[in-house]
C-alpha cells in the first residue's frame, strides 16, 4: 500500500446528554478523523484523546501536531505491506498512543478493505456479536436511577457508573436497592488514593463485577497493595499504556481485569499483544470507549470480537450519545449485543456530508 495522500480534519459533535466523570463535565466531542488514500482504496481512523488533558495528557491539538509534524511526513513515499510497518516509525516517537493509534487504525481500515474482509477478521475475531455495557455519568441521583432504569430496560449487559469521592458508596447502595443485583461496576478515573482505604472496602460490600481504576491515573503499586485488600477485582484503565505496563501490573498483581483502549495503547497492534498476553495469564479484558464517533465505535467492535474479551465492553449503541453520528447507526440487538459488521474494513458506510457538516478544522497532506 503506498499512500497518496493523508486528510485530518477535526470533527465536533455535541453529546445527546452532558457526560460528567471526576473529571469533569462534557457537552460535546471532538476527534480527529483520519483518511487515507492509496491508489485505488481509501481507509478512515479516529483519534479518541479529549479536548483537554484530563483523562490523559494528550488533546485533539497534541494530536494534530504528532501526526502533521512527525508520522505524516515519515510515511511519505513508503511502502506499507502491513499495517505493522508502523511500528518503526511509532519508536523512534515518545509516547503520544492516540494519535498513533487513530492513523494506524486508518491504515488497518485501508488494509482490510484492500483484502475484502472484515477489520475484525484480519485482527483475529471470531464472534459476530459482542456484548454492550453502558457507562453513565455523574448527574442527580434521581436521574441518575432513571437513566440507569431506562439502559437496564433497553437490554444492556451491564451497568458502569461514575464514581468520586463524594458521590460513591450511597450511589451503589441506592443502585442495588432499586434494581437488585443486575450487573454493576464504577469507575474512578483515578479520584481516590489509598488514605479512602475506608471507601474501598464499603464498595467491596456491594458485589461489584469491578471497581475501574480507582486510584492514580499513572500508579501501579498503590492498586496492588489495594487489590490484596479487596474481594472485587480492580480493572486497570488509565494505568495502561502499553503491553510492558500491562506485564507490569499483571506481575505486580495490580489488577484483575484489564480494560483495552487501542487508542490508550498506541493501536490495534498493541492491543492484540496485551489480549493475548491476558489471555495466557487468564485474565479477562474488555474494551473500552472514548465516546467515539462511528468510525472508532466500528473498530471498538472489531477489537472486542477477539476471544478475550470476554465481559461486557463499553461500546453502546450510537443513540446512547449522538443525534447524528458520521456512520451508519450501530444499534443494540434484543440479547444486549451490537452486530460485528461483516463487510470490508470496519464495514460501515462514513457520510461524507455529515462529516463536512461538523468538520471545524481540516488540512490535507498529498504526496
Ligand atoms: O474512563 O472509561 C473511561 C469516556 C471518556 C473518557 C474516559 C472514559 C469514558 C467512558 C465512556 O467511561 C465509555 C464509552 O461509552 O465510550
Ligand atoms: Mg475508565
Amino acid at each position: 500500500m503506498k499512500i497518496k495522500a493523508i486528510e485530518l480534519r477535526v470533527v465536533e459533535i455535541p453529546y445527546i446528554y452532558p457526560f460528567e466523570t471526576s473529571f469533569g463535565r462534557e457537552e460535546r466531542n471532538q476527534e480527529i478523523i483520519v483518511h487515507l488514500c492509496s491508489e485505488e482504496m481509501e481507509g478512515f481512523g479516529e483519534c479518541v484523546a479529549l479536548d483537554k488533558p484530563s483523562y490523559s495528557y494528550e488533546t485533539v491539538n497534541t494530536e494534530w501536531h504528532i501526526l502533521e509534524d512527525f508520522i505524516i511526513p515519515e510515511m511519505e513515499s513508503r511502502e506499507f505491506e502491513t499495517p505493522d510497518d508502523l511500528q518503526g516509525i511509532f519508536k523512534r516517537i515518545r509516547g503520544h498512543p492516540m494519535a498513533k493509534a487513530g492513523i494506524e487504525e486508518a491504515l488497518y481500515d485501508l488494509y482490510a478493505t484492500q483484502k475484502g474482509v472484515s477489520l475484525s477478521r484480519v485482527l483475529g475475531g471470531n464472534k459476530s456479536t459482542i456484548e454492550s455495557g453502558v457507562s453513565i455519568g455523574i448527574d442527580k441521583m434521581e436521574t441518575l436511577l432513571k437513566n440507569v432504569a431506562e439502559k437496564w430496560a433497553e437490554g444492556y449487559k451491564r451497568i458502569k457508573v461514575k464514581i468520586k469521592p463524594g458521590w460513591d458508596v450511597q450511589v451503589v447502595k441506592r443502585i442495588r436497592k432499586e434494581m437488585g443485583d443486575i450487573p454493576l461496576m464504577v469507575d474512578a478515573n483515578a479520584a481516590y488514593t489509598l488514605a479512602d482505604m475506608d471507601i474501598m472496602k464499603e464498595l467491596d460490600q456491594y458485589g461489584l463485577m469491578m471497581i475501574e481504576q480507582p486510584l492514580g491515573y499513572d500508579d501501579l503499586y498503590d492498586h496492588a497493595v489495594l487489590q490484596k485488600e479487596l474481594a472485587t477485582p480492580l480493572c486497570l484503565d488509565e494505568s495502561i499504556e502499553s503491553v510492558r505496563d500491562a506485564e507490569i501490573a499483571l506481575k505486580m498483581g495490580s489488577c484483575k481485569i484489564i480494560n483495552i483502549k487501542h487508542g490508550r495503547v498506541g493501536g490495534l497492534t498493541a492491543s492484540r499483544k496485551i489480549h493475548d498476553l491476558c489471555m495466557k495469564n487468564k485474565v479477562p479484558v474488555w474494551a473500552g470507549g472514548m465516546l467515539e464517533f462511528g468510525i472508532g465505535r466500528a473498530t471498538n467492535i472489531a477489537l472486542s470480537s477477539l476471544p478475550g474479551f470476554c465481559l461486557p465492553n463499553d461500546i453502546s449503541a450510537t443513540d446512547r450519545y449522538y443525534h447524528q453520528d458520521i456512520t451508519d447507526p450501530f444499534m443494540l440487538n434484543p440479547d444486549g449485543t451490537i452486530t460485528v459488521p461483516e463487510g470490508p474494513g470496519i464495514g460501515v458506510h462514513v457520510h461524507d456530508d455529515v462529516v463536512e457538516k461538523f468538520t471545524v478544522r481540516r488540512k490535507e497532506f498529498r504526496f
